[in-house]
């Protein structure tokens, strides 16, 4: 274990510090050899697609892209560590939970489907027929199936989401949780009623040709480490990047680029971002308003003194409405207040509306900062507004770009991974398989967790992921879904979710990304579809971790057959003999896929068109909508002058809920994830000096304790009445409550807290 210690980082991102932290992976995970031939066939014409995120890819077909957080993807799935039934004859469920996270992760790949046992509190081996059969018996028993939950984590392929949704649909329910719902469904919600569409406008190549990159809340270098290069080589051809984060994030500042050898062996680096402005945390709608206020006056000036104006009117008068209100809006919206709310300057803002405005073409990136917030769907269309009012949407080298997380977290939802599906995708599928699906909007992650505190579910499957640690309020949600009938997680690695469980219990382990997938018509691929809407083939190489498992389709085939017995329409083996005959049927109810199987054979794969990329706008009125956000940010709770707004963040050294070490190397801390973040003046204010130790607990309204304990304070360059620390250690803080309405999205970068020293001293 690394010794616990705090110190900057000084080095740029990237460089040698990524290629050490990958080869120290590989090694932790016992896969020099393999991990690295693995890795030259990742994102390869012929090769699979990274499990990492979904930024896309130079069409498929360049040279091998070094990626450290690709990589220790990769060498977590392709481990020669194994999770076999010896481990688990060995260590009780009750043992286990005392167990950190990553401890649990680091058994390794599960061998064999487990089904646990009360008398013994411990998973036992059981047949994949009998696993089947008793999912088949307790989803029967229910009286009706919406009292069971469907949860899909979005590494899933198309193929396997659309069986998923066909059989849950035919079983009768819409009760869709998915990580979408705890993501960027502020996106898929908010973007619509400003755009007609819920996903980005951009491809990749229109990086190359943009003037002015706007980054809210996202953290590249981390999270998104292939999207460096695009941003490098903006950089380096004098695109203005300005990036608006509480943390002056290492990536966001100097990039060293492991492709690159003459910065790797001249110990040079490529500065990023012109400027970084620490934006306190919920401020970006001040921001936005700021800069929008700035560039309306600048327009009215200009257009006064018959100078060219600032605004596009010919594309705002022809494209959208709503525009007077907004800029009523702005002009009453005074400068005090945004200056307070968004923790910057005007001058900091008219800098940035100053590098807007030059632009001919600007990108607005954006990523968790803004939509896991109370308003996250509005923040979106705050983004989607400061684009509109220069034509910045449906034109080359300019759009909005919500960066996704999950590699096929889109693609799940273009094949029907939806609670709310629409009229004409129903009749489609009614059309194609002869079963009417429900019809009644089904739950999201937030209403499934009320409904099951409620009593009223009895039974969740998950399509991969680490439900129970990625969700809020974990005293009553995870006491919840102890209280179910039945859980059932499909999964590569042994997780928390397989420890919170219910009376009956199974862990369906399934063939990771990197493995070969053959079926009775020989190896098959799977498809995805990345931030960009581009959908390719990926197919593995590996052989699988163990003979026992069985891919991600076959394993819904399965369940589906056991479950609906002699009433099912579908014929479940005919698609899981080939998974052409999917892709197929995927294009039969969703028309935009047509020529799918021959579009996916050509590398590179295809594009899924978007509307507000041509200008056409998907909207009731036709037009695209300027939309005000009323206020400039999130209300404080009332009467705790001394609260800290908390946003829960990822350490670089993590994926989601998977811890890849207790380290956190750009921002300086190792060894330790129990600390909290908060300036010298926040600390002072409250009597404490670095090191010491605290207890976060929430401002809560609803009268319940949500507390974590004995957090060392970390002394660091953050904006004045907020704090960070990790997720998911954090969740118990974040209350069910504090969810954006429109969207639903958990507030887990904005949960207003306390601190109180530590009762408990020492480490
Ligand atoms: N290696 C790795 N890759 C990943 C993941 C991972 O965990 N590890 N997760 C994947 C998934 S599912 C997702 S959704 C994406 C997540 O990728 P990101 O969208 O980058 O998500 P976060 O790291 O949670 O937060 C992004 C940034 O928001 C900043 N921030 C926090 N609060 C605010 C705020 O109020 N305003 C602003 N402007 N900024 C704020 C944080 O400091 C952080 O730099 O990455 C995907 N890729
Ligand atoms: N406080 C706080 N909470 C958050 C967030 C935050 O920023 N702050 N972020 C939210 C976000 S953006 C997201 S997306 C969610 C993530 O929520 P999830 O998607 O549910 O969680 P992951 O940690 O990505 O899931 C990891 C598990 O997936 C399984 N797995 C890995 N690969 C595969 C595969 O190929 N197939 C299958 N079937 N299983 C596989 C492994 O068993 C692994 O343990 O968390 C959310 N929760
Ligand atoms: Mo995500």
């Amino acid at each position: 274990m690394t010794t616990k210690s705090v110190r900057p980082y000084r080095e740029p991102a990237g460089g040698w510090g990524a290629l050490k932290a990958l080869s120290e992976a590989l090694l932790v995970q016992r896969v020099p050899l393999k991990g690295a031939a693995t890795l030259s066939r990742m994102n390869q014409p012929e090769g699979f697609d990274c499990p990492g995120c979904a930024w896309p890819d130079p069409k498929h077909t360049s040279s091998f892209e070094f990626c450290e957080n690709g990589g220790k993807a990769v060498a977590w799935e392709a481990t020669s560590k194994r999770c076999t039934p010896e481990f688990f004859a060995e260590h009780t469920v009750t043992e286990l939970t005392s167990w950190n996270d990553y401890d649990l992760e680091m058994v390794g790949r599960l061998t064999h489907p487990m089904a646990y046992d009360a008398a013994s509190d411990r998973y036992l081996p059981v047949e994949w027929s009998d696993a089947f059969d008793m999912i088949g018996r307790e989803l029967r028993a229910l009286p009706d199936p919406n009292m069971a939950e469907f949860y899909t984590s979005g590494r899933t392929s198309n193929e396997a989401a659309f069986l998923y949704q066909l059989f849950v649909r035919e079983y009768g329910t819409n009760n869709f949780p998915d990580c979408s719902n705890m993501c960027h469904e502020a996106t898929s919600v908010g973007l619509p009623y400003s755009l007609g569409v819920g996903k980005g406008t951009v491809l990749l190549e229109d990086f190359d040709k943009a003037d002015c990159i706007f980054i809210f809340g996202q953290n590249p270098g981390t999270n998104s480490p292939r999207m460096m290069t695009s941003l490098r080589n903006a950089a380096r051809r004098g695109a203005s990047i300005i990036s608006f984060n509480p943390f002056r994030e290492r990536a966001l500042e100097r990039f060293q680029a492991p492709q690159s050898p003459i910065e790797m062996i001249t110990l040079s680096s490529t500065a990023i971002s012109s400027k970084l402005f620490q934006v306190r945390v919920g401020g970006d709608v001040a921001v936005l308003k700021g800069i929008m206020k700035i560039l309306v006056e600048a327009d009215e000036a200009a257009r006064a003194a018959e100078r060219p104006e600032i605004l596009d009117w010919d594309f705002i008068r022809g494209h959208t409405v709503g525009v007077e209100a907004l800029i009523d809006d702005l002009k009453r919206t005074q400068w005090p207040d945004i200056e307070r709310q968004s923790g910057l300057t005007r001058e900091d803002m008219e800098y940035a509306a100053g590098a807007y405005m030059k632009a001919e073409r600007a990108i607005l990136v954006y990523g968790m900062g803004i939509t896991q917030h109370w308003r996250g769907a509005n923040n979106v269309q705050q983004i989607a507004n400061l684009a509109l009012l220069r034509g910045n949407v449906g034109r080359e080298g300019a759009g909005v770009c919500p960066v996704r997380g999950h590699s096929n977290v889109q693609g799940d939802r273009t094949v029907g991974i939806t609670e709310v599906p629409k009229a004409d995708f129903l009749e489609r599928l009614e059309q194609r398989f002869g079963f009417k699906p429900p019809t009644a909007p089904g739950h999201n992650v937030v209403t499934a967790l009320e409904a099951m505190i409620r009593g009223e579910v009895k039974a969740f499957f998950a399509m991969g992921g680490n439900f129970a640690a990625a969700i809020p309020d974990w005293q009553a949600t995870q006491a919840a879904l102890r209280n179910l009938d039945l859980t059932a997680y499909v999964a590569t690695k042994l997780n928390r979710s397989h420890l919170v469980h219910g009376r009956a219990a199974l862990i369906l382990p399934c063939l990771g990304r990197t493995e070969i997938d053959v079926q009775a018509s020989g190896p098959q691929s799977i498809t995805v579809e990345d931030s960009m809407s581009m959908v390719h083939a990926s197919g593995g190489r590996n052989k699988p971790a163990s003979e026992h498992l069985l891919s991600e389709v076959a394993i819904i085939a399965g369940v589906a057959k056991a479950t609906l017995g002699e009433r099912t329409v579908v014929d479940w083996d005919d698609f899981v003999a080939d998974y052409d005959r999917i892709r197929d049927a995927i294009e039969a109810v969703f028309p935009i896929f047509q020529g799918y199987n021959a579009r996916i054979r050509v590398p590179g794969g295809f594009h899924l068109t978007s509307t507000a990329r041509e200008r056409i706008w998907a909207t009731p009125s036709g037009k695209a909508n300027f939309l005000v956000f009323a206020g400039c940010g999130e209300d404080p709770p009332q009467g705790d002058p001394d609260f800290l707004w908390l946003t829960t963040i990822r350490s670089h050294d993590q994926y989601n809920t998977t811890l890849y070490s207790m380290s956190d190397r750009y921002r300086g801390v190792f060894g330790q994830r129990d600390v909290v973040f908060l300036n010298e003046y926040e600390l002072k204010r409250r009597g404490l000096v670095d090191g010491d130790r605290v207890d976060l607990i929430t401002a809560s309204t609803d009268g319940a304790e949500r507390i974590v304990r004995n957090f060392r304070v970390v002394a660091y360059s953050f904006p004045t009445g907020c704090c960070a620390a990790y997720y998911p250690e954090t969740n118990p803080l974040v209350p069910l409550y504090a969810r954006d309405p429109l969207s639903f999205t958990p507030s887990y970068k904005g949960v207003p807290i306390r601190l109180v020293r530590s009762a408990a001293t020492g480490e």
